[in-house]
């Protein structure tokens, strides 16, 4: 099998959803830091590999990407036991997967972007209001799911889990207060016990 190759930032929450995913199927691979913050994405070279701009960038084999992190969760996840086999499951993974780019991300990842990546919680105040309401809902929709469950998708441990956990287990870098959730604060220690498991800025045990 080819070397697959992340493009990667360590502070990135999407980042992070891959490297946690390789490093629990124990999968080799190699991470290649992009500044985002120094523009590394907006480099022609850069944008010749994926035309969004953005990582995590996965290379499959030279010359072939993939984008998109929970596309690329999908991709390593298929025969594993991180994705359920069975249809209703699968598309209920996919069904958190959505969520987590519709109703959760924009609100919660780009609060903690600005306020802890950037440092620029005062410049984006009022963006950061408008976040506020829409980030908690999310967060509140999660609460309720997992009072009676201990993972979100059939009772056991999914990239549904890795998905929603990466910028859950930050949310108070971007102003979120988690003590409200003790379903989602239960859940977050669940993850932190999966065997494989490594901290967001952690390097990854397999790579290369
Ligand atoms: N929907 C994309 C979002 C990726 C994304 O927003 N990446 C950010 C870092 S977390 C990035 O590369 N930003 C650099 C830029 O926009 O120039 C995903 O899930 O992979």
């Amino acid at each position: 099998m080819e070397t697959l190759r992340l493009y990667d930032f360590l502070p990135s929450g999407n980042g992070y959803k891959i490297r946690l995913l390789l490093s629990q199927i124990g999968m080799p691979f190699e991470r290649i830091e992009v500044d985002i913050l120094k523009g590394e994405t907006r480099t022609p070279e850069f944008l010749s590999k994926n035309p969004a701009g953005k990582i995590p960038l996965l290379e499959i084999e030279p010359g072939k990407y993939l984008a998109e992190s929970n596309a690329i969760l999908i991709y390593l996840s298929e025969g594993t036991e991180f994705l359920p086999y069975d249809r209703f499951f699968r598309a209920q993974v996919l069904q958190w997967l959505f969520f987590e780019q519709n109703s959760h991300e924009p609100f919660i990842a780009t609060s903690r972007f600005w306020i802890s990546i950037l440092g620029k919680g005062d410049r984006y105040k009022e963006a950061i209001e408008e976040k506020r309401q829409p980030g908690y809902a999310a967060l509140n929709l999660m609460e309720n799911h997992l009072k009676t469950r201990n993972f979100l998708v059939a009772e056991r441990y999914t990239i549904a889990d890795i998905a929603l956990f990466a910028y859950t287990h930050v949310a108070d870098e971007g102003g979120f207060d988690l003590t409200q959730f003790p379903a989602i604060q239960a859940w977050i220690e669940r993850v932190k016990l999966q065997p494989g498991y490594i901290s967001i800025t952690e390097e990854p045990k397999s790579l290369i």
